[in-house]
């Protein structure tokens, strides 16, 4: 296993748009496997093989208290959605941002999982707007999108600021 080095907003690769996956190969397997690693060692409670620069479509997510309930999802498709939830997101490729988001409450995913076999589920809440911020990041689409363009601006000056001192 490994950690993978997670891309930081500004830039240019956080808004390709990821291929569809067209077979679960072990590569695949792998990939999935170090997104997991990263994400628990960032900490975060999702991750979009985006962030890690690969542009397939591929999620893993775990909005558990200890880590217990890790969900990986291949090709992902939001099938229904209703309700409307508000709520403060951050991202790990823009650290230290926190800003509101609505989202839909409660949604209805179709993905692969890791055996190649189509599954569905229900989800809500956090796990909800989780999955919504993953699915986004697969479409080039980071959360700052949302905000005016004034905060953007400022966000995108802050972390060039920060990557200033920090390389
Ligand atoms: O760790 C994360 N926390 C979070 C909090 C509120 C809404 C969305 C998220 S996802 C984020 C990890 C991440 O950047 N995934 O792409
Ligand atoms: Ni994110």
């Amino acid at each position: 296993m490994a950690l993978l080095p997670i891309l930081r907003y500004p830039d240019n690769r956080l808004h390709k748009k990821a291929e569809r996956i067209r077979e679960v190969t072990p590569e695949i397997r792998l990939l999935a496997a170090d997104m997991a690693e990263t994400m628990y060692e960032a900490p975060g409670i999702g991750l979009a093989a985006t962030q890690v620069d690969r542009h397939i479509r591929l999620i893993v997510v775990d909005v558990s208290e200890d880590q217990s309930e890790l969900l990986t999802f291949i090709n992902p498709e939001i099938i229904e959605k209703s309700g409307e939830c508000v709520g403060e997101e951050g991202c790990l490729s823009v650290p230290g941002i926190y800003e509101t988001v609505t989202r839909a409450e409660r949604i209805k995913v179709k993905a692969l999982n890791l055996d190649g076999k189509e599954f569905q589920m229900q989800a809500e809440g956090l796990l909800a707007v989780c999955i919504q911020h993953e699915i986004d990041h697969l479409q080039g689409k980071v959360f700052v999108e949302y905000l005016s363009n004034l905060k953007q601006t400022r966000i995108k000056s802050k972390l060039a600021k920060k990557a200033r001192i920090t390389a």
